[in-house]
């Protein structure tokens, strides 16, 4: 097998014990990694309906096989464990060294298991795995510990680490890595937390073997240099993902206090040319010839790195206008380790939650100082900020705000709003992780083909757009921004596989791997829901009641709300596409085609499948 690693690591923290999992190529093509990996191992290995704060949870921290190979934007890494925000799968992406050095050290996935009675962290390198104590490092930030560890282990090595929120178990809590990479929304840096595991530290030198090594590296010269050739190249390198507020505010998508208005009054002032007035640099993740993470100074004189999501959810999302101080509020999220989305969509939620008065609280939109305090009580868990932690679904069925709280199956919505975007709408509600625009941003598609328009056509987009951001690019694993952006064409990725593996696959043979795991992974939702008693229905693929109830009123499209029956209707089309019942629930017929025929058993066990 080449282009694999053909190892997965295994370390159980409770006994201190490590096993290499050996696999072939078989499983290799059907899964490809990343995502892939990450989800068959969790389905084959996770006791179905665990508690994801037990032991038993499973950390899988996987790559692919063209990861941290010379080659376009090729340093990430998949983290993933049953969510203790859904209740159900739960993974984010990361841009670390980590990806490139696990690699090297010979894995292409590692599986962490049990606990640790103290605080520990790990370092791979060589064949070894050593254990050592993190009681100095418990407490402290991530950028703190990760230059600790740095120096400790030298700059060849990729450390992947968690702050005070993962400590502390709050659910919004993030993998982090390079002071500015930070993955796994739906609480994986809590997981982590849980299993008192404070760092990853992974060194080697070892390149997995390829096919055709110089084939290879040509080709991956060619790509780097077709990237720098587009001609949305120069403007990105100028803005990254900060254009996107510009955009957002010009179609009436950029989430304004608390996902009520699409238009933002004081839009200029945090926008992509914002930032660039204020840029200092930016840097990347590895292998990047096209760096998003640009970073000006916050008004305290460090360093932030911005990108739209982090902007918008931490600016217009709670009426935020001062992006030096918007900056402040994301370098500290990033030292903490909690999701930027997840705190704007709680302060936001707080926000509204105080105006109505469902809370007594007084946290104002605009109010820097109780948006801060607010922030660091989530963090350490006090007050109404210990409720927040545990997600947004939580604290408004406890306080009694469910009709704003912006989130689907527990994962808070990331930064568009849906008011006049049913096919978006549809994204968030059939995402694979909750509310996540990753697997299918069908917005600007959207924007060009009719904004209120429920169409089949609409549907089939966004499961085309889950096969290829959601599946191709989280099994390969590589960055898509060089696709997304700068539009390098797909085919790249299809000759570098080919190159590295020695396989001769076509783009279709990518596609139908990666709605294998699509529904592998619907089938672990379905599966961890019936195990836990809360059952599965359509109305869990619903985007928030709140674009459906309270219109817009201000912006372009003032007015807009979504309409449910025509809403019901496309997740209809959807779910004929992918092939799942009238429930959401992937047919037998659809596991059989797909080689998912023992899922199929298994999930039987739980839940009548249609065929
Ligand atoms: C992703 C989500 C995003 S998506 C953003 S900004 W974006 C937020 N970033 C956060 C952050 O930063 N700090 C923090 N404490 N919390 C944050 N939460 C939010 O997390 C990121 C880039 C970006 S910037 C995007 S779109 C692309 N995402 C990719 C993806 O998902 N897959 C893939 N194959 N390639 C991708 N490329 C781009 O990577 P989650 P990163 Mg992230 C600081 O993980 O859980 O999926 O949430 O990885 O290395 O920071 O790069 O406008
Ligand atoms: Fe990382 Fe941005 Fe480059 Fe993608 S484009 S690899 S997110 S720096």
């Amino acid at each position: 097998m080449k282009g694999w690693n053909g190892r997965i690591l295994w370390i159980d923290l409770s006994n201190r014990k490590i096993k290499i999992h050996e696999y072939d190529g078989s499983f290799a093509q059907k899964y490809i990694g990343g995502r892939g990996f990450a989800a068959r191992i969790l389905w084959d290995y996770l006791p179905p309906g665990l508690d994801p704060f037990s032991p038993h949870n499973l950390l899988v921290i996987a790559t692919g096989p063209i990861t941290g190979l010379p080659g376009p934007s090729t340093g990430k890494l998949v983290v993933a464990a049953k969510s203790p925000l859904t209740h159900g799968y739960g993974d984010g992406n990361i841009g670390s060294l980590g990806a490139v050095y696990m690699r090297y050290a010979g894995y292409d996935a590692l599986v962490v298991t049990g606990k640790s009675e103290k605080p520990v962290y790990l370092h791979i390198y060589d064949g070894k795995v050593e254990f050592s104590p993190a009681e100095d490092l418990w407490g402290r930030d991530t950028f703190t510990s990760e230059r600790i560890l740095r120096k400790k282990h030298g700059r060849n090595t990729g450390i992947l680490l968690i702050g005070p929120a993962g400590e502390n178990k709050v659910k919004l809590a993030t993998v982090m890595s390079q002071e500015g990479r930070s993955g796994g929304r739906p609480g994986i840096g809590a997981v982590m937390g849980s299993k008192n595991l404070k760092a990853i530290v992974f060194s080697g030198d070892r390149l997995p073997e390829l096919h055709d090594p110089e084939e290879y590296k040509k080709l991956a010269a060619e790509a780097y240099a077709e990237i720098k050739k587009k001609p949305a190249y120069s403007f990105w390198m100028r803005q990254g993902t900060m254009s996107t507020i510009q955009w957002s505010q010009a179609n009436g998508v950029l989430p304004t206090y608390n996902f009520s208005e699409g238009v933002f009054e004081f839009s200029e002032n945090i926008d992509g040319n914002a930032m660039e007035r204020m840029k200092k640099g930016q840097r990347g993740c590895p292998n990047c010839n096209m760096p998003c993470g640009n970073y000006i100074l916050d008004d305290t004189g460090e360093i932030s790195e911005l990108d739209y999501e982090n902007v918008a959810m931490l600016g217009s999302n709670i009426g935020l206008n001062d992006l030096a101080k918007i900056a402040r509020l994301n370098r500290l999220a990033d030292m903490w380790g909690i999701d930027t989305i997840g705190l704007g969509a709680a302060l936001g939620f707080a926000a509204e939650a105080s105006q109505s008065k469902i809370i007594e609280e007084k946290i104002d939109f605009g109010d820097f100082n109780s948006m801060l305090e607010l922030s660091e009580d989530i963090v350490y868990r006090r007050g109404l900020g210990d409720l927040l932690a545990e997600g947004l679904e939580h604290a408004s069925l406890k306080l009694g705000g469910d009709e704003i709280a912006v989130h689907v199956k527990g994962l808070s919505v990331s930064a568009y709003d849906c008011h006049a975007a049913p096919a978006m709408a549809l994204s968030y509600g059939v995402s694979t992780v909750g509310a996540h625009h990753k697997d299918a941003w069908v917005i600007s598609w959207e924007v060009a083909h009719g904004r209120f328009e429920y169409t089949r056509q609409k549907a089939f987009r966004v499961f085309e757009l889950q096969r290829i951001r959601g599946g191709v690019f989280e099994m390969l694993v590589s960055c898509r921004l060089p696709w997304v952006e700068v539009s390098l064409e797909l085919d790249w990725y299809v000759r570098l596989f080919n190159l590295a593996t020695g396989l001769s696959w076509t783009w279709d043979d990518f596609l139908i791997a990666a709605e294998r795991v699509l529904t592998l992974i619907r089938a672990f939702w379905v599966r961890e829901f019936q195990a836990e008693g809360k059952g599965w229905h359509r109305g869990r693929d619903y985007p928030p009641k709140k674009w459906f109830t309270r219109p817009l009123t201000k912006g372009p499209f003032k007015g807009a709300r979504l309409d449910i029956d025509r809403y019901d209707e496309m997740l209809g089309a959807y779910y004929s596409y992918v092939g799942w019942d009238h429930r959401g629930i992937p047919r037998a017929s659809t596991l059989e085609r797909l080689g998912l025929t023992d899922v199929c058993k298994d999930l039987e066990s739980f839940i009548q499948l249609t065929y």
